[in-house]
């Protein structure tokens, strides 16, 4: 048997890595004030979920393909979803079902029903307690871990958020509280108390002492490729750290990619229309749980007490692209040689990899460090994902590896990687060859591989996305690498085969209908097709209120990138430009921007202004944005026609007093 080769996983990091894909649900007071962070004042009487039903909660994750559940218990807010009886600041003094009702019991009741593991997030940072900061609160932090992980069952894994903004209400004393986060909370004996209560508990901390397992450094749905899931045991960790993990770290501590359905982890209206696409959630799959890490994946809870159906919607039919992705495994019936097998012994034969057993696996002699693995499928077979899996229980090996295939009697390489671990999928353009090579390059040990599968994924097809940048190119973009485009500019109906986007289609100036198809060259089908009318080209637009180069994003085409007027300019704030020539037109559109930490930026009330000389300027549109705060999308105002070469937008009011104003982009309209 190989010598495992430490740091090793325990058992409950072990069976915690095979779940790889679970639910956070975000829900708590500022649900109610449409807050990313409660301040810890909020009125307890404004909790109303008048439709609460925690079993739609555990229905849609467990249709999702999730394994379990972790809650706010309690978040920044310091607000108890269960009648904690530390405190006063929870369910037990809402109006809403008198007071009695116990939504951490509901949801652990949930889960169990659906086969489903329950977490709990219990924020160590409270806005609410007057002690935050003082080492009684300690105190009532313990008791309250207490409460949780003695009244509800088996918990799975602990949440503890290492956010802290410093200020909050504090019992009423409103003030910053500074700690230092090393010492205060002192983990160790935190830790000790978790472990006594559950002992098959995992600890998630971004700071502190080390836990169980890691923030990877950013809650946007990744990990690094290369992906160790070890780190030194002790010391300050860089986000580089996070990202890769440390190749000779004394600590298993692996990746959780932490991430949300929407922009924000709470509930907010104006994100409706912002839950992630598909395509997205794939690449999100690929780059956590096809990294070596688990998927963490949010939903936020509306006020009534329901997970919204296009939350719903989004994770099903995600869930669905990858029971479709992995459906058939094409290894199942090829044969498996190496150039190396452990002491000839069939126990360790190369046929353990793709034997379906998930302990079994492929080992090489105790020196040998760069093998291949090669399995020639009974027939020509097409495939665009690898999955590769290490046993990591005798701990993670493997610093480098390639993949080559046999397409018409030549070796291809596919790709080139680095670390493995629990489980790596790689994903690439639809080949069919006769044989697969898999060539581990370098590893701290004799690499030992348990699982090789490979599918032939269908693609992903989604009407196209269209923009136009300043110069008037026209961009598409699919949501599958590998499905063609097809598109019109004349208002007809695009046709698979007939004009295909290869690179930025060219347009004039002027006005332009664009429609777009994506279509699979396997299948051949079609998506639906998209369509987006462009009006007056930006080509010849310039800012004349600024100097910054960063201003122009208000008319690159890309509504995510934004620019923000000065801060320190004296209000209201004037956007101009020169549109370069004489045009004849009637509205625009002002786009915020997208991002939802730039809400102070949305411009409320506004006057428009156009001029020939940019001296004197006539007024042709003022007034205000409704909703925009809610609804931050693009706001069309119309006007008389008018001939103008120069336009001033200013900037009368923004969300937030005294903020500069955001510019995602501003269009003009002719028609
Ligand atoms: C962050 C928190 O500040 C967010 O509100 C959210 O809970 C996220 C999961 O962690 O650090």
């Amino acid at each position: 048997m190989p010598q495992p080769i430490g740091p090793l996983p325990n058992e409950n990091q072990l069976r915690w890595q095979k779940m790889e894909y679970y639910a956070f649900i975000h829900f708590s007071i500022n649900t109610y004030t449409d807050m990313a962070w409660g301040f810890g004042n909020e009125d307890p009487r404004l909790f109303n979920p008048e439709k609460l039903d925690c079993r739609q909660w555990a229905r849609i994750c467990k249709q999702a393909g999730m394994k379990g559940i972790i809650f706010t218990a309690k978040h920044h807010s310091g607000f108890c979803l269960w009648p904690s009886q530390y405190t006063e600041y929870s369910v037990k003094n809402v109006p809403w079902q008198n007071g009695k009702a116990d939504i951490v019991h509901q949801l652990a009741n949930a889960c169990k029903e659906y086969g489903l593991k329950f977490g709990v997030y219990l924020s160590p940072w409270d806005r609410n307690h007057p002690d935050y900061g003082k080492p009684e609160y300690i105190t009532y932090f313990r008791n309250q871990l207490t409460e949780l992980l003695t009244n509800y069952g088996e918990i799975f894994e602990v949440w503890f958020d290492g956010a802290n903004g410093g200020d909050g209400y504090y019992g009423g004393a409103n003030e910053t509280r500074k700690i230092d986060a090393r010492t205060y909370y002192d983990w160790p004996a935190t830790y000790k108390l978790v472990r006594k209560l559950q002992p098959k508990i995992v600890i998630w901390n971004d700071g502190g002492d080390r836990a169980d397992l890691r923030w990877v450094g950013t809650e946007a749905g990744y990990v690094g490729e290369t992906n160790w899931s070890l780190l030194p045991a002790t010391g300050d960790v860089s986000e580089k750290m996070l990202r890769h993990g440390v190749e000779d770290g004394n600590a298993w501590v692996p990746g959780e990619v932490n991430t949300s359905i929407r922009p924000e982890w709470f509930y907010h209206p104006r994100e409706d229309k912002k839950v992630k696409t598909l395509p997205e959630l794939m690449d999100i799959y690929y780059h956590s749980i096809g990294r070596n890490a688990t998927l963490l994946l949010n939903f936020p809870v509306m006020p009534n007490g329901l997970i919204h159906e296009k939350d719903e919607k989004a994770a099903l039919d995600f869930a669905k692209a990858i029971k479709d992705a992995f459906a058939v495994n094409l290894t199942g019936k090829a044969q498996a040689k190496a150039t190396n097998v452990r002491e000839n012994n069939p126990a360790f034969d190369p046929s353990k990899a793709i034997d379906a057993d998930p302990e079994s696996f492929w080992a090489t002699d105790e020196k040998t460090t760069q093998a291949s693995l090669i399995l020639r499928f009974s027939q020509p077979t097409a495939f665009n994902r690898l999955v590769v899996q290490e046993p990591i229980a005798l701990g993670q090996r493997v610093k480098s590896f390639v993949v080559e295939a046999l397409v018409n009697g030549q070796w291809k390489e596919i790709a080139k990687e680095t670390t493995i671990g629990y489980k790596r999928i790689l994903r690439f353009p639809t080949l069919q060859a006769t044989q697969l090579r898999l060539t581990i390059a370098d590893a701290k040990a004799c690499p030992l591989i348990s699982n090789l599968e490979v599918y032939k994924a269908p693609l992903i097809l989604t009407p196209p996305i269209i923009t136009r940048d300043q110069k008037g190119n026209v961009h598409m973009r699919a949501g599958d690498s590998e499905s063609e485009l097809y598109y019109t500019l004349d208002g007809s109906e695009p046709v698979a085969g007939k004009n295909k986007y290869t690179t930025p289609v060219k347009t004039d100036g002027g006005k332009v209908a664009v429609k777009a198809i994506a279509y699979n060259p396997f299948t051949k089908q079609s998506s639906l097709a998209s369509e987006e009318r462009f009006d007056l080209a930006r080509t010849d637009w310039k800012i004349l209120s600024s100097d910054a180069q960063q201003a122009y994003q208000v008319v690159d085409g890309n509504p995510a990138t934004s620019w923000h007027g000065d801060k320190t300019a004296q209000s209201p704030a004037d956007l101009i430009i020169d549109l370069g020539k004489e045009e004849y037109f009637q509205g625009f559109s002002y786009l915020p921007d997208q991002n939802w930490w730039a809400d102070a930026s949305i411009i409320t009330r506004y006057q428009f202004e156009v001029s020939t000389d940019n001296k004197s300027w006539k007024r042709v549109s003022e007034g205000e944005f409704s909703n925009i705060r809610n609804n931050p999308f693009w706001q069309t105002k119309t006007f008389e026609p008018i001939k103008a070469r120069y336009i001033r937008l200013r900037a009368l009011k923004t969300v937030g007093e005294g903020s500069a104003p955001g510019y995602a982009e501003i269009e003009l309209i002719t028609r």
